[in-house]
């Protein structure tokens, strides 16, 4: 066994009398009810999702693992010569909740290096795509390829299956997508956008730093990678991502075949596919300018006129968080303490509309948060280095949110928690229930 997995293990252990004693004890304590507004809009609000991997408070923001995104980024060691953690003691802290030591990360460093090779038949199955597939579509057939290989798959129906153990099948096959996820995506970057000029992996790097090489990008970009990577790992259970990943593992599916679900429902544009559209809608809007300076005043009539066309400002509002995105300011203070970036035309823009959508937003008077999410910001950056081919955002969000997600199903397995099925009612049960008052 691994450090990791030993402490893993450990952590399972000691957690698992807590949710033992809450199930038989305190099962029927009431946690919150439901209403009829909550039925029929998404579930919004209602508690009835367990992890202790993140926590998302309307007014501050996620915390990973009881730390705020300042608080994660200096506890954690660093990347050398660099001011960001690497995403493998990130990976370790997500799912021990303890800080690593430097050993302990070099530790899954090595760990990740046996188990990030992406088999040929995955890229044969994305090769095999049409070139202009989106490019989550090739992310999600590739992570579905690797499903034969399933070590929980294969323990499952080897015969020997039991409870106890199963959550160490998943460790396995969530390591090796976490491991291999960005190496994936990378290749899908250069098939489609550098006439598939493959680079190898250097083994020499940490897993951001090697995303970054791997797509023939800057050193710079090797922090920036670190940090999107760790950003968007985890916004607790309740959002697409994370809840399809989890619900569709429930059913015991092994997390090859719960990950694609997952991305299957971050493709979507009111979840991951935003930061897309956000660059999208900023370029509409930076060729309108013509070269003039963003100004409150154009900024305020593209705002309505997109508002008028009976669409959403895409970045802006979220079903839970109430004030400004921590995510967002977290890549807002990257710009501004990078020469040459807080200087940048598109950054300009993007945080005049910081400035004048959420007035905006709130004199429109429907959204519930009129503020930026984490996507209203992470193009400007990407765009910045170079990467400019804004349908691959949402993949780069896909490889953060494997982080996450994976953390939770490993937590799922170890708890032993059980298949998701709520209950449905029928409209005129609503009805009869509304007359009753
Ligand atoms: N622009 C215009 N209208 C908006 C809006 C926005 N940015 N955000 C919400 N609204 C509207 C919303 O469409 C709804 O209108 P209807 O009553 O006509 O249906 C109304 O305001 C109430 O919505 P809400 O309760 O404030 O938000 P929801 O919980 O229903 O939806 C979001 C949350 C994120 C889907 C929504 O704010 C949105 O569509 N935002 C733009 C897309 C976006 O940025 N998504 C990314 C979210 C991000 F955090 C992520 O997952 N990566």
């Amino acid at each position: 066994m691994t450090q990791l997995k030993e402490k893993l293990f450990e952590k399972i252990q000691a957690h698992r009398p807590r949710i033992t004693r809450l199930t038989k004890e305190f099962g029927s304590v009431v946690i919150d009810k439901v209403d009829i507004g909550q039925c029929i809009g998404g579930a919004r609000d209602i508690r009835s999702l367990v992890t202790d991997i993140s926590y998302l408070d309307p007014q501050e923001g996620i915390r990973f693992r009881g730390k705020t995104i300042p608080e994660t980024f200096e506890a954690l060691p660093k990347a050398a010569g660099s001011e960001y953690p690497t995403v493998e003691s990130f990976w370790y802290f997500l799912l021990t909740g303890e800080v690593p030591t430097l050993d302990q990360v070099a530790a899954v460093e090595a760990e990740f290096k046996t188990r990030q090779v992406v088999p040929e038949y995955v890229y044969t199955a994305v090769r095999a795509l049409p070139r202009d597939s989106h490019p989550m579509v090739m992310l999600s057939v590739g992570i579905m390829a690797m499903q034969k290989d399933s070590k929980f798959a294969a323990f499952y129906s080897g015969g020997k299956f039991n409870k106890m153990d199963a959550w160490e099948y998943v460790y396995e096959d969530a390591s090796d997508i976490v491991a291999r996820i960005p190496v994936l995506a990378a290749f899908i970057y250069n098939l489609k956008y550098r006439g598939d000029k493959q680079i190898a992996i250097d083994p020499k790097l940490d897993m951001g730093a090697n995303f970054a090489h791997m797509i023939g990008q800057s050193e710079q970009y090797k922090d920036v990678a670190r940090m999107y990577f760790i950003l968007h790992s985890d916004h607790e259970s309740g959002n697409v991502s994370a809840h399809t990943t989890h619900l569709v593992h429930s059913a015991l599916s092994d997390p090859y075949y719960a990950y694609a679900a997952g991305l299957n429902g971050l493709a979507g544009p009111l979840h991951g596919l935003a930061n897309q559209e956000v660059l999208g809608w900023i370029m509409e809007f930076q060729k309108k300018l013509n070269g003039a300076e963003p100004t409150k005043e154009n900024v305020t009539k593209a705002l309505w006129d997109t508002l008028n066309a009976g669409q959403v400002v895409p970045g802006y509002g979220h079903a839970v968080l109430r004030k400004t995105d921590p995510r967002y300011t977290a890549q807002r203070e990257f710009c501004l303490k990078t020469p040459g970036l807080k200087d940048d035309q598109l950054f300009k823009l993007v945080a005049m509309i910081f400035e004048t959508a959420p007035g905006v937003l709130t004199e429109h008077g429907k959204t519930k948060n009129p503020w930026p999410n984490v996507d209203a910001q992470s193009g400007v950056i990407q765009w910045y280095y170079g990467l400019k081919e804004w349908d691959f955002y949402t993949v780069l969000f896909g490889v953060g949110r494997a982080l996450g997600c994976m953390a939770n199903i490993t937590w799922d397995r170890g708890l032993g928690y059980a298949i998701e099925r709520p209950k449905s009612v029928t409209t005129d049960m609503l009805e009869k229930w509304a007359a009753e008052g």
